[in-house]
């Protein structure tokens, strides 16, 4: 079975280790079974160049989250690392004082900078640096060429969306996401393919403004999710009105969006209304929310969707793949 994934950082990584713990459960490679193969498609709109070396959040915290080497509490970064050279670039006065690029973290930025200077594009790059890491899907960026995701404050500056998250904790309004390079941007080699040719195509728990939203923006990304004969279906980031971590109703708030599970759903839209999704999975906290959505024509269902370990992200993608077998 080919699944393919549209991935941001932490929360569609750790979606997809849960996806990939059901699928080697399901489908044992040496049973005969032909085992699934899962591409992640990551978003690269949080990407930057810092200290004259290439920094990708997204790729990085899903080859680290599925290679079993990221900071679990974190859910960015190495585990076991160490802030020397970080200090050390302060104290020069360089960088981001509120941005700290571990020691270790750092060695991956300093292999993919190398890499991309040999003339390597950056999906040629990901898949060398995941040799090493061996995550278990294939790891594709959206797209080859730079897009970066900056955000439009209230008085017209547009600062880096890490910047942005980080420094101000997405606390200053933003008045649009603007992603620079977009039009000069095609998706990356096996992209499309990934869509056109996948048997499901998942949309985990991620940022649906700056991580899902930026990857749709590629050009031919959308066109592809709406021909692919793959079911759509996606995993609502929003748990009782609110975002589980991190900042996307700041996000949200921005494009007009209500943090609510149904809001998000019909942001994205269904397929059948020129959407990107097929099913809807909410929490039970939004139970609530169902019978509205199927009144609606989505192919909506409510289960427990904290991915608090393993095994209960793993039930969590076994809800949303058996939501899939419920479209009409
Ligand atoms: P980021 O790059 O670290 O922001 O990670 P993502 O782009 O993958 O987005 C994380 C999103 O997933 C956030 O909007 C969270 O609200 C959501 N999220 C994180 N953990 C969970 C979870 O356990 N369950 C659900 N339903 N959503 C989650
Ligand atoms: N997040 C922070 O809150 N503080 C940091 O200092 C920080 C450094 C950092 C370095 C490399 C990297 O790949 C990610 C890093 N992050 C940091 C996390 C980053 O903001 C997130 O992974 C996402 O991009 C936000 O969606
Ligand atoms: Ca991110």
């Amino acid at each position: 079975m080919k699944v393919t994934v549209l991935s941001g950082g932490v929360g569609g990584a750790r979606f997809t280790r849960g996806l990939l713990a059901l699928l080697a459960e399901r489908l044992p490679d040496g049973a005969g079974g032909t085992s699934a193969q899962v591409t992640v498609i990551a978003n690269t709109g949080d990407d930057m160049w810092l200290h004259g070396v290439r920094v990708c959040p997204d790729l990085d915290t899903l080859m680290y989250t599925l290679g079993g080497a990221v900071h679990e509490e974190q859910g960015w970064g190495r585990r076991d690392e160490s802030g020397r050279v970080s200090a050390d670039l302060a104290a020069y006065g360089l960088g981001w004082e509120w941005f700290t690029l571990g020691d270790l973290d750092l060695a991956t930025h300093l292999a993919r900078t190398e890499l991309l200077r040999d003339g390597l594009p950056l999906s040629a790059v990901t898949q060398r640096l995941a040799q090493r890491w061996r995550p278990g899907v294939r790891l594709l960026p959206m797209s080859d060429q730079e897009v970066e995701t900056h955000v439009e404050l209230e008085d017209g500056r547009l600062i880096h969306f890490e910047e942005w998250w980080v420094r101000h904790r997405a606390g200053v309004p933003a008045r649009a996401f603007v992603q620079v390079g977009l039009e000069h941007a095609e998706p990356a080699p096996g992209v499309l393919d990934a869509l056109r040719q996948a048997d499901v195509v998942v949309v985990p728990p991620s940022n649906p403004v700056v991580s899902v939203g930026t990857i749709l923006a590629v050009p031919g990304v959308r066109d592809a999710l709406r021909d692919t004969a793959a079911p759509v279906v996606g995993v609502s980031p929003v748990v009782g009105g609110a975002p589980v971590r991190g900042m996307a109703d700041a996000c949200l708030a921005a494009i007009g969006v209500r943090t609510d599970a149904a809001a998000v759903a019909r942001h994205y839209g269904r397929r059948a209304e020129a959407g990107v999704l097929d099913a809807w999975l909410v929490d039970t906290a939004d139970e609530g929310a169902v019978p509205g959505l199927r009144a609606e024509g989505w192919t909506a269902a409510a289960a427990p969707t904290l991915m608090t370990d393993v095994p209960a992200t793993s039930a969590i993608a076994a809800e949303a793949l058996r939501l899939v077998d419920r479209l009409p």
